[in-house]
């Protein structure tokens, strides 16, 4: 049986692929294991049925022979150990890469996603202060220099592409553009993780669901 996950019926995004359903359908695509996506709407993710998938009320899930996981960060990493493709087979590496998609989600995502959501909850709020959004647009910053300082020329975080890149290009694609530009290896780095097939066929996939026309190149 194939696994199924959960996805946005209809993303507000458009089709951007920024939703964090990209994430799984990406490592599928890396890893080529066919999958199937249930469309859930906003009522739905908040429904009981949904909630016993993910106490969050949240997408992206994924149900496989009986077990079922949320937070991309753990799918993710079960479909890498699953599947030759995403983790190194050296021990040591293979830690390096899980530390990397670590370091994605709670190093590196937190302050990108307080100061977008900084952006449209908090302003015409009583606390919303062009202050303090410079200030995490600062935080940002100095993150994005340190991770800019260890990528260096290097194509990949850690040797080949790996679990740990799938999620921090993920992550940076979450970075306002303008600020992610102030470091080019970083953006070449993206861009690199988007021009993989793997990377395209899941955009194209998402795309179909939330999109309208024909993918954009
Ligand atoms: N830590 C969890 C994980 O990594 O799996 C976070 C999951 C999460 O935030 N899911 C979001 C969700 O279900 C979708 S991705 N939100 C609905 C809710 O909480 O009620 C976040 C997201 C949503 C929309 C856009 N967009 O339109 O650009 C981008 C990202």
């Amino acid at each position: 049986m194939r696994p199924i996950m959960t996805a946005f019926e209809k993303s507000p995004d458009g089709g951007q692929g920024l939703a964090r359903d990209m994430r799984v359908r990406w490592a599928f695509e890396e890893v080529g294991q066919p999958y199937e996506v249930r469309l859930v709407s906003f009522k739905g993710l908040k429904a009981e049925a949904h909630r016993e998938r993910n106490p969050f009320g949240q997408i992206p899930t994924l149900e496989e022979d009986g077990l079922v996981l949320f937070e991309t960060g753990a799918i993710v990493l079960r479909i890498a150990e699953q599947h030759p493709g995403l983790l190194p087979a050296d021990p040591a590496a293979r830690a390096r890469a899980i530390m990397w998609m670590f370091a994605a989600v709670s190093t590196m995502e937190p302050p990108i996603i307080e100061r977008e959501q900084a952006g449209y909850s908090d302003r015409g709020k009583s606390w919303y202060s062009t202050e303090r959004f410079a200030f995490l647009e600062e935080r940002i910053g100095v993150r994005l220099g340190e991770l800019s300082a260890r990528l260096g020329e290097n194509d990949w975080l850690d040797g080949d592409f790996s679990a740990g890149d799938l999620m921090m290009v993920m992550v940076l694609r979450r970075a306002d553009a303008r600020l992610l530009e102030e470091f080019p290896n970083l953006h070449a780095y993206v861009e690199r993780g988007k021009a993989r097939p793997a990377y395209q066929r899941a955009f194209a996939a998402q795309w179909r669901v939330n999109g309208e026309g024909p993918v954009p190149v």
